[in-house]
């Protein structure tokens, strides 16, 4: 019984550990390394929280750029194409700010990050719920 009860504890904790992680992803933008965490997984309709780090070659944080997220759904029927874009703030080392998806289904997300003149972006998309 104590055995069953103790397994019961550690299949739920690793479980909630899954459900409660951030969706992060990482992606190179030129010659940036950039780490995209959103904190809602699966994304969801209205605001979900993002979390932007911008590495350079070195490694090092990059905290002079101007980062943005553009974020899109393609035209479908009935429906004209769908485009937003979210200014990210620096907070620390790291940019943040919020999506508003208006709509469940698949959107396009492109993370541009400008810095000395130079435009970097890197894409992934998101199946909100
Ligand atoms: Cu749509």
């Amino acid at each position: 019984m104590k055995k069953t009860v103790m397994f019961t504890f550690i299949l739920l904790m690793s479980a909630g550990i899954v459900w409660a992680k951030d969706y992060e992803i990482q992606k190179k933008a030129g010659d940036l390394s950039v780490v995209v965490k959103m904190d809602k997984n699966p994304a969801v309709m209205g605001e979900n929280g993002a979390i932007v780090t911008v590495k350079d070659p070195a490694g090092k944080e990059v905290t002079d750029a101007e980062v943005k997220m553009d974020y899109s759904m393609p035209a479908m029927p009935g429906m004209p194409a769908m485009n937003y874009s979210a200014a990210l703030a620096l907070n620390g080392n790291t940019y943040q700010g919020k999506l508003n998806y208006s709509m469940a289904g698949p959107w396009n997300i492109v993370v541009k990050i400008v810095r000395g003149g130079k435009t970097s972006s890197t894409k992934f998309s998101v199946d909100v719920q």
